[in-house]
């Protein structure tokens, strides 16, 4: 009886964690047990350039899509260009994600940093890092050319669309020093003015925590894992 019992257990465990919708990820690492999404940079999954997955992406930034399968993550998007790629060294997320809920998150807009201007036919690939309870991290890759003639439009157009109860909030580290106690609310005046830089990200932007908020619900987070 026991060894059935812990079958169960075990594929369930690996059900959990998250995959990439779109771009196309580079391997499916939720269902194939010669990956782990905790091995960094992209869950134990080589690239495979003659064969594997590679999704035109608009090179002004595109659409990306994740099946998250825990209560919350924070989320990483990173970016790093090449064939093979070792080095993300672009963040799409210079003010990470605390995203909770279980489902399909959709990003219809992932903005470029200003310092990244890919010509037409790059290879890159998008590394989506989700951090979770103790610290511990997960990984997987969606490998891409970026395309001048791709637009969003390619995958936002109705495909993407967010779960009901999937939500996130872009927590934002405030460096003024001189914020008054009425800056900690989320629906302060003084928090939304912050808001500008975030609002592009997508259209399902909650308001933007302020440092003392954002670690104010880490510590919430604690309380209840
Ligand atoms: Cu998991």
């Amino acid at each position: 009886m026991r060894a059935p019992l812990v079958v169960l257990v075990s594929a369930g465990l690996a059900s959990a964690h998250f995959g990439i919708e779109y771009p196309v990820w580079r391997a499916d690492s939720l269902n194939n047990e010669s990956y782990s999404q905790y091995i960094f940079p992209c869950a134990g999954v080589p690239t495979d350039l003659a064969n594997g997955n590679r999704t035109d992406w608009p090179a002004t930034g595109g659409s990306l899509s994740l099946d998250l399968h825990h209560p919350w993550s924070y989320i990483y998007i990173n970016i790093g260009l090449g064939d093979n790629v070792t080095n993300f060294n672009y963040s799409l997320t210079p003010s990470f994600l605390n995203e909770t809920g279980k489902g399909i998150l959709c990003l219809d807009h992932l903005p470029l940093p200003v310092d990244l201007a890919p010509s037409d036919g790059q290879h890159a690939t998008i590394q989506v890092v989700a951090g979770g309870k103790s610290g511990s991290a997960l990984y997987n890759c969606a490998d891409i050319t970026f395309r001048t003639n791709a637009t969003i439009t390619n995958y936002g157009n109705g495909n993407c669309t967010t779960s009901e109860g999937v939500s996130y909030q872009v927590v934002v580290e405030q460096t003024n020093t001189t914020s008054s106690a009425s800056d900690a609310s989320p629906t302060a005046s003084g928090a939304a003015s912050t808001a500008t830089g975030a609002g592009s990200l997508s259209s399902v932007n909650a308001p933007v925590l302020t440092s003392v908020v954002a670690m104010a619900m880490v510590f919430m987070y604690g309380m209840s894992s």
